[in-house]
């Protein structure tokens, strides 16, 4: 039996738990059923999962070592499509892993490195987290009106801390079908205190004649400014627009997409139809076919700001993000990147 003829008998949560370590291929599986989510979030535990495969590795020399773990870096990037971070937090470690390998053949040091890289990403997304919460905390005034969509953490650490700030402002979020991870945000922005109304993703442009401004999160931030995040924010972006309210995204410098840069697409990931409708309930309907988007893109004309760890800059400005944090990519670094590719693995 060929080898790829047995793989294909293993269901795909079953193979990938015979690649990671249990520990591993269960972040893998939460990520995948989105008990773990956000774009942040799925970056730094994707990460911490690909540093527990290191640690478990049992490779006897460092070449070795680099194939298990590229082997386990695939199977994180199978596990969702659209938040850009995840691609860059596993780019981030084996950018590191290979430069370590092209200097030694100890598995150790090379081990090392691997582990050292996921705890600098993992710090790195905590620290930007606050970072954009200090810089977007001082665009928010007091007597304003915000209104957020779907669940985003650095959208949230934008608004406590201007909160604790002592500004005060009213927010309405979004309930965020089909999911509801707006319920997330408005138990999040109400436990600190802030006025909250929870709104239909319907009613946004009814409420868009009593706000003043939009915020965002992100799951990725394309090459010419242009925002994926939770299916609907284009049509409040849209809403916005019309109505003349500021249009803010926080998004961390790991969120911007380096392929964007050389005119690829970010692949939107589409969900299972039994979030929207039960079979039962279809089955009513007759012949109907469902179809169930997670995310979509907003184009930069709908966005006043991107607020990053690193300053803020109006969405043509991505470039410059992009090229701080990847450098103008030459031939063999675009190969490295194109390697740790969600739809090439
Ligand atoms: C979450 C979502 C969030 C971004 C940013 O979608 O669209 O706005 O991921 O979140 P899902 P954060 O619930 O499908 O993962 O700022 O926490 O990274």
């Amino acid at each position: 039996m060929c080898a790829n003829r047995r793989a294909s008998l293993y269901p795909k949560a079953r193979r990938a738990r015979l690649i990671l370590p249990p520990e591993a291929s269960r972040i893998a599986d939460d990520i995948r059923t989105m008990r773990i989510r956000g774009a942040g979030l799925i970056a730094s535990s994707a990460v911490r999962a690909l540093q527990i495969a290191a640690r478990y590795s049992s490779a006897r020399d460092a070449e070795g070592f680099v194939n298990q773990l590229s082997v386990a870096a695939r199977v994180l990037l199978k596990t969702r499509p659209t938040a850009v971070s995840l691609p860059n937090g596993i780019r981030y470690v084996m950018h590191r892993v290979n430069e370590a390998k092209a200097k030694t053949d100890s598995v150790a040091e090379t081990k090392s490195a691997a582990i050292k890289a996921a705890d600098d990403f993992i710090e790195l997304t905590r620290t930007a987290k606050e970072r954009i919460g200090k810089i977007g905390a001082r665009r928010i005034r007091s007597g304003d009106v915000v209104l957020t969509h779907c669940n985003s953490s650095a959208a949230i650490s934008i608004l406590t801390t201007a909160w604790k700030q002592g500004t005060k402002f009213k927010a309405f979020c979004t309930e965020t079908r089909p999911r509801f991870q707006g319920h997330l945000t408005a138990r999040a922005l109400a436990s600190v205190g802030i006025p909250v109304t929870l709104i239909l993703d319907d009613a946004v442009r009814y409420f868009m004649q009593e706000t003043n401004t939009v915020l965002f999160g992100a799951d990725a931030i394309t090459a010419n400014g242009a925002l994926v995040n939770k299916v609907g924010t284009s049509m409040v972006a849209l809403a916005a627009h019309e109505a003349h309210s500021k249009v803010f995204v926080a998004a961390e410098s790991y969120k911007f997409s380096p392929e964007t840069m050389i005119g690829e697409l970010v692949a939107i990931e589409e969900r299972n139809p039994s979030e929207i409708i039960s079979k039962e309930k279809l089955a009513k309907l007759g012949r109907v076919k469902v179809r169930n988007p997670s995310f979509d893109v907003t184009p930069p004309e709908f966005i006043d700001l991107i607020i990053t760890e690193q300053g803020i800059i109006p969405p043509l400005g991505a470039m410059l993000i992009l090229q701080d944090v990847f450098g103008v990519l030459t031939p063999e670094e675009l190969r490295e990147y194109q390697t740790y590719r969600i739809d090439e693995t």
